[in-house]
């Protein structure tokens, strides 16, 4: 009984690849495709109380980034306003925080969202996406 079951099996198999040849060459290409299709870009933000640097990111719209965080003193926060990335960037030395991103053309003003000091208000920046 256990011997027909896998010999049954096998030739399921061997059907599903008669009848689908193209398939798995299609979705290889589909994958392929897709780091052309999206690109990718990295952004390296330092946070210090109490400005962001760079504070202005131009971008094409679309773009994938990852924006990479890293604080040169305290703990900070990093929210960009209008969307839901909003992550706290650890302190000096803890570690960097990264965050995934991809913009529509517009302007994106970014913020710290945790309190760090007198000057926490003034700790904001922009990402500008272009088309
Ligand atoms: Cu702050």
């Amino acid at each position: 009984m256990r011997k027909r079951r896998a010999t049954l099996f096998v030739v399921a198999l061997a059907a599903v690849a008669a009848a689908a040849p193209g398939l798995a060459s299609r979705v290889a290409a589909a994958r392929g495709a897709q780091p052309a299709e999206t690109p990718r870009q990295i952004i390296d933000i330092t946070a210090e109380r109490f400005a962001f640097t760079p504070s202005e990111v131009k971008v094409k719209a679309g773009t994938a980034l990852e924006i990479r965080l890293r604080s040169d003193d305290t703990a900070h926060g990093f929210h960009i306003v209008g969307t839901d990335v909003d992550i706290e960037l650890p302190k000096r030395g803890r570690g960097v925080a990264t965050v995934m991103f991809t913009p529509k053309a517009g302007r994106y003003t970014f913020e710290c969202s945790r309190l760090c000091g007198a000057g926490h208000e003034f700790m904001r920046g922009v990402i500008v996406a272009s088309e």
